[in-house]
């Protein structure tokens, strides 16, 4: 197969103009953030402020994954009065629809959008976009901004950018031949004095004893389905009065099941109320199926490899309908 190398697209002129023009700013990310959410969101805003801009952090939360709780403090969880009335340009950050933004999007109505994601399905929002759906993270893109707009980037923002970079690609382990480039951006952020040694610690570790057995009881209860190609975990709101963690098991739980051989889809259902479901998909990468669609007929999105959805049916209703689904797309 002949080097596929990524290179950004241009960064359209019409997004320069509004951030140049622009003087108030709030930045935004999506509910439940993860590592590369609160990372762009913390160096757009840096980057906006560079550019002598007035910037606000906001995002609904929950604040829950152990590796960003101390982040919690710089943001504010909604949108004053005061602050709409300064009339402020909003910026998404690694954000697919605007439902991810939770109670923001009411608040948000009327004011000028920019999205700025790699999340390749979703649905089209905001009044100016700027989506590379092969940008491993948000932070990523961002990096790349700080090129664009000519901004130093200190130890802090190198520090957040490689949080966001190593969050969303597993560590560097989802990336794929000839993406030199990502690895040319993380070295630049090694030498701006990031440790990935300390870094892997920080993201991995942490964790208390409840957490792998957390892990351990929804590895025990998954089911393998579709001769082995399928695997299904399911955890219920009753698992939270048994296991005292607020960290999500997911991650550990994905990698852990996709590495038994043939397996190339891993579904975990969330039970989160009676007729409430969270969906994550995940697929191998030998796998054809593209569980970013799969997520977006759902009425979710994210990408080929790990996407997610959020449904009003119960765990046992969503079952079925969806062993189906995946069954027709690993014919
Ligand atoms: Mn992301």
């Amino acid at each position: 197969m002949a080097p596929d190398f990524f290179s950004f697209p241009p960064l359209p002129e019409e997004i320069r103009r509004v951030i140049e023009d622009g003087s108030s700013f709030l930045v935004i990310g999506h509910v439940s953030p993860d590592g590369d959410c609160l990372s762009s969101q913390i160096t757009m805003g840096a980057l906006l402020e560079n550019l002598g801009k007035q910037v606000a952090l906001v995002n609904a939360g929950p604040f829950e994954r152990s590796e960003i709780t101390h982040l919690a403090g710089l943001f504010q969880t909604s949108i004053t009065r005061e602050m709409k009335e300064r009339n402020p340009i909003v910026v998404v950050v690694d954000c697919s629809s605007i439902e991810r933004i939770g109670s923001l999007a009411e608040e948000i109505e009327g004011l000028t959008t920019i999205i700025f994601d790699h999340h390749a399905s979703g649905e089209f929002f905001g009044d100016y976009r700027y989506i590379t759906p092969r940008s491993i993270s948000t932070t990523f893109i961002i990096m790349h901004l700080y090129k664009e707009f000519d901004v130093e980037i200190t130890p802090e923002i190198a520090d957040h950018l490689f949080f966001g970079f190593a969050t969303d690609s597993g560590f560097f382990r989802f990336i794929g031949s000839y993406r030199g480039d990502v690895l040319r951006y993380a070295a630049e952020l090694v030498d701006l004095g990031v440790s990935p040694n300390e870094m892997a610690d920080r993201i991995s570790g942490g964790k208390n004893l409840d957490y792998i057995k957390y892990v351990g009881k929804l590895i025990d209860r998954s089911e393998v389905l579709l001769d082995g190609r399928l695997i299904i975990a399911t955890s219920y709101i009753r698992d939270s009065r048994t296991f005292d963690t607020t960290d999500r098991p997911s991650d550990m739980l994905y990698s852990m099941l996709l590495a038994i051989k043939g397996v190339e889809v891993v579904l975990y259902l969330k039970e989160l109320e009676p007729q409430l479901t969270e969906i994550g998909f995940r697929s191998s990468h030998v796998s054809p199926v593209d569980v970013g669609e799969l997520a977006k007929r759902l009425g979710g999105g994210g990408h080929k490899r790990a996407a997610g959805a959020t449904v009003n049916e119960s765990v046992e209703s969503i079952r079925n309908p969806l062993i189906l689904l995946v069954k027709e797309l690993l014919r």
